[in-house]
């Protein structure tokens, strides 16, 4: 196998609004739920916030500079909502929006082609007091912005995104609540799914409406890899049923504009699906351009298991309300092998099935990994220099996988390396670090670890290297 990136393949990195940009009350901005939630006391480790983040508001130049030293030819990053239309409705603030512009032609004249996510989670309060996203008016809002958004941005944007990881912004949000809003109601997290993906179909078609024809539009999904304890049928079984949960109600109604067969009946205890009107899926079901996929670690799933110490090891943060609804009795397990900072089982292989899966389920879509990488606990050295030879190893295993995907068959265009710099990694604060780039958090000074360099060859020879201690 050549270990060769086909030509045009784009390398990234990718960030988020809220996890980096700070200035959270400048220039008309009004608080998002992440505003509110970060600010609520015991949510978040150490009572960590965004207000600051890592600034990049005020220091995006010099963090466009960096992403040119590094060879990038594409960044990924979000716009906030509540910067370009605070309230949720009603015309785009200019200031606002003049900092997307600022920073669209900056990439541009390094040579970085802007990939752009209108949704990361941050949703304005203002609309998250009208109901959020279990609130069907929520997907029109959300499709109103978008088509402001793709109004100023898309002569100059090509790549679009609508949502980044819906499966987080319905489940962590409104059913284990340990996301923004941080509410813990079953029936609430399936009505947001659903409007989550009216949301991502009403802004599709918006944003055809509102930009030039060439423009490429994706969503970016959290797609999951579950893996059962054995090949017993009622193991198989819990499998089926956490894959319809944390994929099939996305992709199916967007990919296929239809939910997975047994996912009504399997949640009927939950609610009655009566919130899916007629027209929904045609609505949500929108043609696409490419479809980011977004991947860390692998899951381990059995039917319930009496004895099961480690049944909720399903990654996704301490509460004591399941994020599943209507899963029924369903155990996670920590998958075997090393793991990240994060406690996430380190499995390439993950990848490289995921991809081969979404060739399949989508066959002549682009694919493009939206988001890869691992949080590790890093330090500068007496040098200064950081030091990240697991995070180096972690990009190897990943990007072989990518590469052997391409090798079967699978069209992937891109990657996108999660994240450009350390930032606030949401209910961990700043505690976990995911960036190729060290972030300072007293000066906020930003220095390129070693996997940043790696990276930075990486691009520049379009060829991985032998693996780390081969
Ligand atoms: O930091 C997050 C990002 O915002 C969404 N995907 C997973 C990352 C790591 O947890």
């Amino acid at each position: 196998m050549s270990d060769r990136f086909p030509p045009g393949f784009l390398w990234g990195a990718a960030t988020s609004a809220y996890q980096i940009e700070g200035a959270a009350a400048q220039d008309g901005r009004t608080p998002s739920i992440w505003d509110t939630f970060s600010h609520t006391p015991g949510r978040t480790a150490g009572g960590d916030t965004g207000d600051v983040a890592v600034d990049h508001y005020h220091r995006m130049r010099e963090d466009v500079a960096l992403m040119a030293e590094l060879g990038l030819t594409s960044y990924r990053f979000s716009v906030s909502w509540s910067r370009v239309q605070p309230t949720g409705r009603g015309p785009a603030v200019q200031r606002g929006l003049d900092f997307y512009r600022r920073l669209v032609d900056e990439l541009l004249h390094h040579g970085i082609a802007p990939a752009l996510t209108l949704y990361h989670w941050d949703l304005p309060q203002e609309l998250e007091d009208a109901g959020g996203w279990p609130a069907r008016e929520t997907a029109y809002r959300f499709a109103e912005y978008g088509a402001l958004v793709g109004a100023a941005l898309g002569d100059r944007v090509e790549r679009w995104t609508t949502l980044n990881e819906p499966w987080c912004s319905a489940f962590l949000g409104y059913a284990s609540g340990v996301h923004a809003p941080g509410r813990t109601d079953p029936a609430a997290s399936l009505r947001a799914a659903h409007h989550l993906n009216l949301a991502h179909g009403e802004a599709t078609s918006a944003l055809r409406a509102a930009m030039p024809a060439r423009n490429q539009i994706a969503v970016s999904l959290n797609s999951a890899v579950v893996r059962p304890r054995s090949q017993d049928a009622a193991d198989l079984d819990a499998v089926r049923r956490i894959d319809d949960l944390a994929n099939g109600i996305f992709h199916g109604p967007m990919l296929h504009g239809a939910y997975p067969e047994r996912l009504f009946a399997d949640t009927a205890s939950v609610t009655d699906w009566s919130f899916v009107h007629d027209g929904d899926p045609r609505a949500i079901h929108q043609p696409l351009d490419a479809l980011g996929l977004n991947y860390y670690t692998t899951s381990l799933v059995s039917a319930a298991d009496p004895h099961g110490a480690d049944a909720r090891a399903d990654g996704h943060g301490a509460s004591p309300h399941s994020p599943w609804p209507g899963a029924g009795a369903v155990a996670f397990h920590q998958p075997p092998g090393e793991r990240t900072a994060m406690g996430w089982t380190i499995d390439p292989s993950g990848l490289y099935d995921l991809l081969l899966r979404y060739a399949k389920e989508a066959p002549g879509l682009p694919l493009l990994v939206t988001e890869n990488g691992a949080a590790c606990d890093d330090a500068p050295g007496p040098d200064g220099a950081v030091h990240d030879p697991d995070r180096i190893r972690y990009l190897h295993g990943h990007l072989a996988s990518v590469r052997r995907a391409i090798e079967a068959g699978a069209d992937v265009r891109g990657y996108y390396l999660w994240s450009l710099m350390d930032n606030f990694e949401w209910s961990y604060g700043f505690g976990k670090r995911f960036g190729a780039v060290y972030v300072d958090y007293a000066t906020l000074a930003r220095t390129p670890k070693a996997s940043a360099r790696w990276y930075a060859e990486l691009i520049r020879t379009g060829e991985l290297p032998p693996a780390p201690g081969a």
